[in-house]
């Protein structure tokens, strides 16, 4: 199944924690992945004083089930040094979330696909739609195009710039 992981960090190195982190994903059942490029994003929904982070988005065929490659990610998370135990959105060395796995519309404990906040954040959609912009949000019924034109025209506090890397 074709998958979308929004990855972000904004401690320690995250631009090396991304690559490292996409590498591995391609090592462990993650074909043909695509990194995106990465982004230097004004924190969305943390407390004042977090600092900016990185993000970008990971494309790739996943065969086996969604819980498995959350399982995978999970791991990354910790690799990193990432603490389990943490306030929400508190600064991160590296966050994996599973944005779109197929046409798949799915809700179980840990694990909400499509990911409920995807399109109201520029960080997500900028990237995602750098490597595939006819994404499909079976949930919303709209490509990744389609939903970053429209949080264009309504949000503008996010501030959102490429970087070279
Ligand atoms: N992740 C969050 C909350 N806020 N803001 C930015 N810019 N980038 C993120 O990855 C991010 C966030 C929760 O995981
Ligand atoms: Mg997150
Ligand atoms: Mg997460």
């Amino acid at each position: 199944m074709m998958t979308f992981i929004s990855i972000g960090g904004n401690i320690g190195d995250p631009i090396a924690s991304i690559k490292r982190a996409s590498e591995v994903l391609a090592e462990n059942g993650l074909r043909k992945m695509t990194l995106s490029p990465m982004y230097l994003t004004s924190p969305v929904d943390c407390v004042p004083g977090t600092p900016d982070f990185i993000n970008a988005v990971i494309a790739g065929e996943w065969d086996d089930c969604p819980q498995e490659l959350l399982a995978l990610c999970q791991r990354l998370e910790a690799a990193s040094g990432r603490p389990v135990d943490r306030c929400k959105n508190a600064p991160r060395t590296l966050d994996l979330d599973i944005i779109l796995f197929g046409d798949k519309i799915l809700e179980i404990v840990d694990l909400t696909i499509p990911h409920p906040r995807a399109s109201e954040r520029l960080f997500v959609l900028c990237p995602l739609c750098d490597i595939a912009p006819d994404a499909f949000f079976p949930d919303l019924g709209r490509t990744a195009s389609e939903l970053l034109a429209e949080l264009r025209d309504k949000d503008s506090d996010q501030e959102i710039k490429i970087i070279k890397t």
